[in-house]
Protein backbone atom coordinates (compact mmCIF):
# COMPACT_ATOMS: atom_id res chain seq x y z
CA UNK A 1 0.00 0.00 0.00
CA UNK A 2 1.25 3.35 -0.95
CA UNK A 3 1.96 6.00 1.40
CA UNK A 4 -0.27 8.13 0.27
CA UNK A 5 -3.13 5.15 0.47
CA UNK A 6 -2.80 4.68 3.95
CA UNK A 7 -2.45 8.26 4.91
CA UNK A 8 -5.89 8.36 3.40
CA UNK A 9 -7.30 5.19 5.24
CA UNK A 10 -6.48 6.72 8.31
CA UNK A 11 -8.21 10.06 7.90
CA UNK A 12 -11.17 8.13 6.64
CA UNK A 13 -10.99 6.08 9.70
CA UNK A 14 -10.91 9.47 12.06
CA UNK A 15 -13.51 10.83 10.29
CA UNK A 16 -15.43 8.18 10.98
CA UNK A 17 -14.74 7.93 14.87
CA UNK A 18 -15.32 11.94 15.09
CA UNK A 19 -19.03 10.94 13.07
CA UNK A 20 -19.73 8.28 15.75
CA UNK A 21 -18.74 10.60 18.53
CA UNK A 22 -20.61 13.43 17.29
CA UNK A 23 -24.15 11.71 16.24
CA UNK A 24 -23.91 9.72 19.82
CA UNK A 25 -24.56 12.76 21.66
CA UNK A 26 -26.64 11.94 24.81
CA UNK A 27 -25.75 8.11 24.36
CA UNK A 28 -28.83 6.79 21.88
CA UNK A 29 -28.50 3.27 21.34
CA UNK A 30 -26.33 3.38 18.36
CA UNK A 31 -23.61 4.05 20.42
CA UNK A 32 -20.35 1.93 20.20
CA UNK A 33 -17.02 1.41 20.88
CA UNK A 34 -15.74 3.07 24.32
CA UNK A 35 -19.35 4.69 24.49
CA UNK A 36 -20.65 1.32 23.76
CA UNK A 37 -24.27 1.13 25.87
CA UNK A 38 -24.73 -1.84 27.74
CA UNK A 39 -27.59 -4.41 26.88
CA UNK A 40 -29.67 -6.19 29.30
CA UNK A 41 -31.83 -8.87 28.12
CA UNK A 42 -34.42 -9.74 31.23
CA UNK A 43 -36.87 -12.36 30.94
CA UNK A 44 -39.76 -11.65 33.57
CA UNK A 45 -42.38 -13.72 35.01
CA UNK A 46 -45.27 -12.19 33.64
CA UNK A 47 -47.90 -9.53 35.28
CA UNK A 48 -49.52 -11.64 37.93
CA UNK A 49 -49.72 -9.56 40.71
CA UNK A 50 -49.23 -6.21 42.08
CA UNK A 51 -45.87 -7.03 43.17
CA UNK A 52 -45.11 -7.83 39.59
CA UNK A 53 -45.88 -4.64 38.00
CA UNK A 54 -44.15 -3.22 40.78
CA UNK A 55 -41.06 -4.70 39.93
CA UNK A 56 -41.19 -4.34 36.40
CA UNK A 57 -41.59 -0.73 36.52
CA UNK A 58 -38.65 -1.07 38.65
CA UNK A 59 -36.42 -2.57 36.16
CA UNK A 60 -37.48 -0.57 33.29
CA UNK A 61 -37.00 2.98 35.28
CA UNK A 62 -33.51 2.13 36.64
CA UNK A 63 -32.38 0.78 33.39
CA UNK A 64 -33.05 3.94 32.05
CA UNK A 65 -31.83 5.93 34.20
CA UNK A 66 -27.98 3.80 34.40
CA UNK A 67 -28.67 4.69 30.29
CA UNK A 68 -28.71 0.65 30.05
CA UNK A 69 -30.65 -0.55 27.12
CA UNK A 70 -33.21 -3.36 28.07
CA UNK A 71 -34.70 -6.02 26.03
CA UNK A 72 -37.33 -7.04 28.52
CA UNK A 73 -39.28 -10.26 27.54
CA UNK A 74 -42.53 -11.19 29.32
CA UNK A 75 -43.10 -14.61 30.39
CA UNK A 76 -46.77 -15.05 31.22
CA UNK A 77 -46.16 -17.53 33.90
CA UNK A 78 -44.20 -19.99 31.08
CA UNK A 79 -40.83 -21.44 31.79
CA UNK A 80 -40.88 -22.45 27.82
CA UNK A 81 -41.23 -18.91 26.80
CA UNK A 82 -38.56 -18.32 29.34
CA UNK A 83 -36.45 -20.70 28.02
CA UNK A 84 -37.00 -19.02 23.93
CA UNK A 85 -36.36 -15.36 25.53
CA UNK A 86 -32.96 -16.52 27.10
CA UNK A 87 -32.01 -18.24 23.76
CA UNK A 88 -32.90 -15.37 21.75
CA UNK A 89 -31.15 -13.18 23.78
CA UNK A 90 -27.88 -15.25 23.71
CA UNK A 91 -28.12 -15.33 20.10
CA UNK A 92 -28.58 -11.21 20.04
CA UNK A 93 -25.42 -11.24 22.04
CA UNK A 94 -26.93 -9.14 24.89
CA UNK A 95 -23.81 -8.07 27.68
CA UNK A 96 -26.13 -9.70 30.39
CA UNK A 97 -28.79 -11.97 30.99
CA UNK A 98 -31.02 -11.14 33.73
CA UNK A 99 -34.24 -13.14 34.71
CA UNK A 100 -36.63 -14.25 37.34
CA UNK A 101 -37.15 -18.02 36.99
CA UNK A 102 -40.98 -18.62 37.24
CA UNK A 103 -40.12 -21.91 38.83
CA UNK A 104 -36.86 -23.42 40.45
CA UNK A 105 -35.93 -26.45 38.64
CA UNK A 106 -34.96 -27.12 34.76
CA UNK A 107 -32.57 -24.05 34.13
CA UNK A 108 -29.48 -25.88 33.70
CA UNK A 109 -29.24 -26.65 29.71
CA UNK A 110 -30.37 -23.47 28.92
CA UNK A 111 -28.16 -21.60 31.68
CA UNK A 112 -24.73 -23.84 30.05
CA UNK A 113 -25.89 -22.49 26.66
CA UNK A 114 -25.31 -18.69 28.03
CA UNK A 115 -21.96 -19.75 30.01
CA UNK A 116 -20.73 -21.78 26.62
CA UNK A 117 -21.87 -18.20 25.01
CA UNK A 118 -19.79 -16.24 27.53
CA UNK A 119 -22.78 -14.07 28.69
CA UNK A 120 -23.19 -13.40 32.52
CA UNK A 121 -26.14 -14.81 34.12
CA UNK A 122 -27.81 -12.79 37.52
CA UNK A 123 -31.41 -13.96 38.63
CA UNK A 124 -33.49 -11.59 40.41
CA UNK A 125 -36.51 -12.01 43.05
CA UNK A 126 -36.56 -16.33 42.39
CA UNK A 127 -34.02 -18.77 42.67
CA UNK A 128 -33.31 -21.55 41.23
CA UNK A 129 -32.47 -25.11 42.05
CA UNK A 130 -29.14 -26.03 39.51
CA UNK A 131 -26.15 -27.76 41.46
CA UNK A 132 -23.60 -26.60 38.83
CA UNK A 133 -23.27 -22.57 40.63
CA UNK A 134 -20.94 -21.22 37.95
CA UNK A 135 -24.39 -20.96 35.72
CA UNK A 136 -25.07 -17.81 37.65
CA UNK A 137 -22.69 -14.97 38.91
CA UNK A 138 -25.14 -13.63 41.73
CA UNK A 139 -28.82 -14.02 43.15
CA UNK A 140 -30.85 -10.74 44.58
CA UNK A 141 -33.97 -10.84 45.94
CA UNK A 142 -35.74 -11.39 49.42
CA UNK A 143 -35.28 -14.50 51.40
CA UNK A 144 -38.60 -16.87 50.89
CA UNK A 145 -38.15 -18.74 54.02
CA UNK A 146 -37.93 -16.08 56.47
CA UNK A 147 -40.77 -14.19 55.12
CA UNK A 148 -42.77 -17.95 55.79
CA UNK A 149 -41.42 -17.85 58.94
CA UNK A 150 -42.74 -14.29 60.27
CA UNK A 151 -46.22 -15.09 59.13
CA UNK A 152 -46.17 -18.27 61.30
CA UNK A 153 -44.30 -16.37 63.96
CA UNK A 154 -47.19 -13.98 63.81
CA UNK A 155 -49.61 -16.34 63.93
CA UNK A 156 -48.36 -18.24 67.31
CA UNK A 157 -48.27 -14.74 68.55
CA UNK A 158 -51.69 -13.80 68.08
CA UNK A 159 -53.20 -17.42 69.08
CA UNK A 160 -50.97 -17.38 72.23
CA UNK A 161 -53.37 -18.29 74.44
CA UNK A 162 -56.09 -20.01 72.37
CA UNK A 163 -57.14 -23.89 73.64
CA UNK A 164 -58.65 -25.43 70.53
CA UNK A 165 -57.32 -26.11 67.35
CA UNK A 166 -57.36 -23.58 64.80
CA UNK A 167 -57.90 -24.33 61.70
CA UNK A 168 -55.47 -22.77 58.63
CA UNK A 169 -56.26 -23.00 55.17
CA UNK A 170 -53.41 -21.73 52.84
CA UNK A 171 -53.02 -20.33 49.06
CA UNK A 172 -49.93 -21.49 48.00
CA UNK A 173 -47.69 -18.85 45.01
CA UNK A 174 -46.93 -21.25 41.73
CA UNK A 175 -46.48 -24.88 41.69
CA UNK A 176 -42.92 -25.02 42.36
CA UNK A 177 -41.92 -21.57 42.28
CA UNK A 178 -39.55 -20.56 45.20
CA UNK A 179 -41.62 -18.13 47.18
CA UNK A 180 -44.20 -21.06 46.96
CA UNK A 181 -42.35 -23.87 48.37
CA UNK A 182 -40.02 -21.19 50.74
CA UNK A 183 -43.54 -19.37 52.03
CA UNK A 184 -44.63 -23.00 52.78
CA UNK A 185 -42.12 -24.16 54.28
CA UNK A 186 -41.08 -21.02 56.63
CA UNK A 187 -44.36 -20.82 57.69
CA UNK A 188 -44.30 -24.77 58.38
CA UNK A 189 -41.68 -24.54 60.52
CA UNK A 190 -42.73 -21.81 62.22
CA UNK A 191 -46.08 -23.21 63.85
CA UNK A 192 -44.83 -26.79 63.85
CA UNK A 193 -44.12 -27.08 67.53
CA UNK A 194 -47.92 -26.44 68.36
CA UNK A 195 -49.97 -29.05 67.25
CA UNK A 196 -53.14 -26.81 68.10
CA UNK A 197 -52.24 -25.59 64.35
CA UNK A 198 -53.81 -27.45 61.39
CA UNK A 199 -53.39 -26.71 57.56
CA UNK A 200 -56.80 -28.27 56.81
CA UNK A 201 -56.40 -27.29 52.81
CA UNK A 202 -53.60 -26.25 50.90
CA UNK A 203 -53.86 -25.36 47.19
CA UNK A 204 -51.99 -23.47 45.10
CA UNK A 205 -53.88 -19.94 43.47
CA UNK A 206 -50.96 -19.35 41.27
CA UNK A 207 -50.18 -15.48 42.86
CA UNK A 208 -53.19 -14.18 41.31
CA UNK A 209 -56.78 -12.35 42.62
CA UNK A 210 -58.76 -14.89 40.28
CA UNK A 211 -57.55 -17.83 40.57
CA UNK A 212 -57.42 -16.97 44.74
CA UNK A 213 -61.00 -16.25 44.85
CA UNK A 214 -61.46 -19.53 42.85
CA UNK A 215 -59.70 -21.92 45.31
CA UNK A 216 -61.12 -19.53 48.60
CA UNK A 217 -64.90 -20.36 47.48
CA UNK A 218 -63.93 -24.19 47.40
CA UNK A 219 -62.16 -23.78 50.74
CA UNK A 220 -65.34 -22.08 52.16
CA UNK A 221 -67.72 -24.69 50.13
CA UNK A 222 -65.20 -27.77 51.44
CA UNK A 223 -64.32 -26.48 55.16
CA UNK A 224 -67.10 -26.61 58.01
CA UNK A 225 -64.86 -24.42 60.06
CA UNK A 226 -61.88 -22.20 58.84
CA UNK A 227 -59.96 -19.99 61.57
CA UNK A 228 -57.38 -18.56 59.30
CA UNK A 229 -56.53 -18.04 55.64
CA UNK A 230 -52.36 -17.98 55.01
CA UNK A 231 -51.98 -16.54 51.81
CA UNK A 232 -48.57 -16.91 49.95
CA UNK A 233 -48.80 -13.53 48.30
CA UNK A 234 -51.48 -10.30 48.45
CA UNK A 235 -53.44 -10.71 45.31
CA UNK A 236 -54.43 -14.08 46.15
CA UNK A 237 -55.75 -12.64 49.65
CA UNK A 238 -57.28 -10.10 47.83
CA UNK A 239 -59.27 -12.48 45.65
CA UNK A 240 -60.10 -14.66 48.92
CA UNK A 241 -61.47 -11.52 50.25
CA UNK A 242 -63.82 -11.32 47.70
CA UNK A 243 -65.09 -15.05 48.25
CA UNK A 244 -65.20 -14.31 52.37
CA UNK A 245 -67.72 -11.63 51.91
CA UNK A 246 -69.65 -12.90 49.26
CA UNK A 247 -69.71 -16.06 51.58
CA UNK A 248 -71.13 -13.46 53.97
CA UNK A 249 -68.15 -13.70 56.10
CA UNK A 250 -65.94 -11.07 57.69
CA UNK A 251 -62.78 -11.09 56.46
CA UNK A 252 -60.36 -10.04 58.99
CA UNK A 253 -63.03 -11.03 61.55
CA UNK A 254 -64.84 -14.19 60.93
CA UNK A 255 -61.30 -15.56 58.94
CA UNK A 256 -58.19 -13.96 60.20
CA UNK A 257 -55.68 -13.50 57.20
CA UNK A 258 -51.97 -13.24 57.29
CA UNK A 259 -50.43 -12.49 53.78
CA UNK A 260 -47.05 -11.83 51.91
CA UNK A 261 -45.64 -8.55 49.90
CA UNK A 262 -46.91 -5.44 51.27
CA UNK A 263 -48.64 -3.77 47.88
CA UNK A 264 -50.97 -0.48 48.42
CA UNK A 265 -54.26 -2.73 47.74
CA UNK A 266 -53.47 -4.92 50.94
CA UNK A 267 -52.08 -2.03 53.11
CA UNK A 268 -55.24 -0.41 52.58
CA UNK A 269 -57.73 -3.34 52.75
CA UNK A 270 -55.31 -3.60 56.64
CA UNK A 271 -56.32 -0.24 57.02
CA UNK A 272 -60.19 -0.83 57.08
CA UNK A 273 -59.78 -4.52 58.86
CA UNK A 274 -59.70 -7.51 56.43
CA UNK A 275 -56.28 -8.23 56.41
CA UNK A 276 -54.45 -8.92 60.02
CA UNK A 277 -50.86 -8.94 59.18
CA UNK A 278 -48.26 -8.74 56.12
CA UNK A 279 -45.07 -9.63 55.44
CA UNK A 280 -43.24 -7.35 53.60
CA UNK A 281 -41.50 -8.56 49.76
CA UNK A 282 -39.55 -5.19 48.09
CA UNK A 283 -39.80 -5.73 44.40
CA UNK A 284 -37.72 -2.56 43.95
CA UNK A 285 -34.52 -4.80 42.81
CA UNK A 286 -33.92 -2.31 39.89
CA UNK A 287 -31.17 -0.04 40.94
CA UNK A 288 -29.52 -3.10 42.32
CA UNK A 289 -29.57 -5.26 39.51
CA UNK A 290 -28.28 -2.15 36.89
CA UNK A 291 -25.43 -1.69 39.67
CA UNK A 292 -24.87 -5.49 39.55
CA UNK A 293 -25.11 -5.21 35.46
CA UNK A 294 -22.05 -2.60 35.60
CA UNK A 295 -20.44 -4.26 38.03
CA UNK A 296 -19.93 -7.69 36.16
CA UNK A 297 -19.59 -6.19 32.51
CA UNK A 298 -16.42 -4.45 34.16
CA UNK A 299 -14.67 -7.52 36.18
CA UNK A 300 -15.51 -6.63 39.24
CA UNK A 301 -16.74 -9.10 41.45
CA UNK A 302 -19.67 -9.51 42.81
CA UNK A 303 -21.83 -11.13 45.98
CA UNK A 304 -23.68 -14.37 45.00
CA UNK A 305 -26.11 -13.63 47.29
CA UNK A 306 -27.67 -10.00 47.69
CA UNK A 307 -31.02 -9.95 50.07
CA UNK A 308 -33.29 -7.69 50.26
CA UNK A 309 -34.13 -5.89 53.75
CA UNK A 310 -37.75 -6.22 54.35
CA UNK A 311 -40.31 -5.59 57.15
CA UNK A 312 -43.75 -6.23 58.30
CA UNK A 313 -47.14 -4.57 58.98
CA UNK A 314 -49.46 -4.99 61.65
CA UNK A 315 -53.08 -2.89 60.79
CA UNK A 316 -51.67 0.69 62.21
CA UNK A 317 -48.43 0.26 60.61
CA UNK A 318 -49.80 -0.28 57.59
CA UNK A 319 -52.42 2.70 57.76
CA UNK A 320 -49.33 5.19 58.36
CA UNK A 321 -47.22 3.67 55.75
CA UNK A 322 -50.77 4.15 53.11
CA UNK A 323 -50.11 7.86 51.70
CA UNK A 324 -46.65 7.70 50.72
CA UNK A 325 -47.17 4.10 49.88
CA UNK A 326 -45.35 3.78 45.84
CA UNK A 327 -47.01 0.45 44.76
O1 LIG B 1 -44.61 -12.38 46.17
C1 LIG B 1 -45.83 -12.47 44.15
C2 LIG B 1 -45.38 -12.55 42.76
O2 LIG B 1 -41.56 -13.86 43.27
C3 LIG B 1 -41.55 -12.56 45.23
O3 LIG B 1 -44.20 -13.32 42.82
C4 LIG B 1 -42.22 -12.87 43.96
C5 LIG B 1 -43.66 -13.22 44.09
C6 LIG B 1 -44.53 -12.21 44.81
O4 LIG B 1 -46.30 -12.95 41.89
O5 LIG B 1 -46.79 -11.48 44.34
Amino acid sequence: MSKRAAAALVAGAMVAVLTACGSGGGGGSADKGAGHKLVVGFSQVGAESGWRTANTKSIQESAKKAGIELKFSDAQQKQENQIKAIRSFIQQKVDVIAFSPVVESGWDTVLKEAKDAHIPVILTDRAVDSKDESLYVSFLGSDFVEEGKKAGDWLVKEYASAGGDVNIVQLEGTTGSAPANDRKSGFADAIKGEPKFKVVASQTGDFTRAKGKEVMQAFLKSQPKIDVLYAHNDDMALGAIQAIEEAGKKPGTDIKIVSVDGVKDALSAMSQGKINYDVECNPLLGDQLMDLVKKVKAGESVPRRIKTEEGTFTPEQATAALPNRQY
